[in-house]
Parts: structure tokens; C-alpha cells; sequence
């Protein structure tokens, strides 16, 4: 019985969404950064564009971030108040440890809210775009890792998950329905 109950609470704090992460009003957005923290393309210059140069000079200062780790920044001019940014693998064919990587940037952002106190937040999907990952194995690797962390982490309410693509969007449904989940 306390199997059920916990996957009911779980399935219910994951939410899939389609579209633009910088217009979310969850309290932080992660962004997919890369290890410089320079900004980019994607969603990293769609949310630096959107919550103006204050993000970027936060991020000056931290300096960097290794692939798999996560800092955090305010959110400038965005809703949310807080930006997680994480960098994720790049995909080199599946065998230099992108798995683990990739795991790892969503266990730290999600480590990083919990001690900031950051109740709900949004996840874009790390490494599909630039750095190449497999869009079906990125998403169970995101899912199957944010489901786990939720487990054993009640203080965290809500993370939706944002897609930008249709296409991006049914291959994550699939994989929640898959993973039992949905
Ligand atoms: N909202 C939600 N998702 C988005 C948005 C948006 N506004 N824009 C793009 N995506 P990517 P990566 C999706 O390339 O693969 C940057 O230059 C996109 O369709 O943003 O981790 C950084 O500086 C894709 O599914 O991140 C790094 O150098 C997903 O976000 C590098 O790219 C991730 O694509 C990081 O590459």
C-alpha cells in the first residue's frame, strides 16, 4: 500500500508542459548551460535574452560549472525567481559516461533546490539540442531521475517539465506512461 501512495504523489508532482521554459512561473527554471556559464544558443540564450544581463554577470562570478554539477542565480527580469543553471553531457555515442552525467545534472539541480527551499521548478531537456543526447533516452533518463529524487524528497511540490517541440513533447509522454508514471 505505501508503494501506491507514493506513486500516486509522484506521478501527480511530475507535469509535462510544451513551449518556451523562460515563461514559466514555477519559482526557478533550469537552464542547460554549458560549463563556462558564457551563455549560448537555445534555451541558455533564450533565458539570458528574456531575463536580461543580470543573469549573466551572477554567472561571471561563479565563474563555471562542471558537466553533471548546477549553480544557481537570481532570475533577473524572468517570473521565476531563481535560474538552476546545470550542464549536462555531451553525447559522444553513449559510452564516455553521458548516462551518468546526465543523471547527475538533474540530481544536483534538483539537491540545489531543496537547499535553497525552492518548492517548484522547470526542467528543459537537458543535452537534446546542442550537445546531441537521443531525445528517447535523455527522457527517460530525466524522468526516471526526477521520479526517484521525489521519492525521497516531499519538500519539493512541483517540476514540470518543458518541451519545446510537439514531437519532444509525445516522446516524453510516452516515456512517463512507460516508466509507470503516468
Ligand atoms: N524553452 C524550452 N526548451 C527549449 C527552449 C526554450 N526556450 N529553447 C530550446 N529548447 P539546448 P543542450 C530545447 O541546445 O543540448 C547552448 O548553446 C531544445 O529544443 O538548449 O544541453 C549552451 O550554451 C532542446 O530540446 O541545450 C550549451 O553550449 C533542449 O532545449 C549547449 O547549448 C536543449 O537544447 C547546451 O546544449
Amino acid at each position: 500500500m505505501p508503494d501506491k501512495i507514493e506513486s500516486e504523489v509522484k506521478s501527480s508532482k511530475i507535469i509535462l508542459a510544451q513551449g518556451d521554459i523562460t515563461k514559466q512561473t514555477t519559482e526557478a527554471i533550469v537552464n542547460a548551460a554549458n560549463s563556462l556559464l558564457r551563455g549560448g544558443g537555445g534555451v541558455d540564450g533564450a533565458i539570458h535574452r528574456a531575463g536580461g544581463p543580470k543573469i549573466m554577470e551572477e554567472c561571471r562570478k561563479i565563474g563555471g560549472c562542471p558537466a553533471g554539477e548546477a549553480v544557481i542565480t537570481t532570475g533577473g527580469n524572468l517570473k521565476a525567481k531563481y535560474v538552476i543553471h546545470t550542464v549536462g553531457p555531451i553525447w559522444k555515442g553513449g559510452n564516455a559516461r553521458e548516462e551518468e552525467t546526465l543523471t547527475r545534472a538533474y540530481q544536483n539541480s534538483l539537491a540545489l533546490a531543496s537547499r535553497k527551499g525552492i518548492r517548484t521548478l522547470s526542467f528543459p531537456s537537458i543535452s537534446t539540442g546542442a550537445y546531441g543526447y537521443p531525445l528517447q533516452e535523455a527522457s527517460k533518463v530525466a524522468l526516471n531521475t526526477i521520479g526517484n529524487y521525489l521519492k525521497g524528497h516531499p519538500e519539493i511540490e512541483k517540476v514540470v517539465v518543458v518541451l519545446f517541440s510537439d514531437q519532444d513533447f509525445h516522446i516524453y509522454q510516452e516515456t512517463l506512461k512507460e516508466i509507470g508514471l503516468r
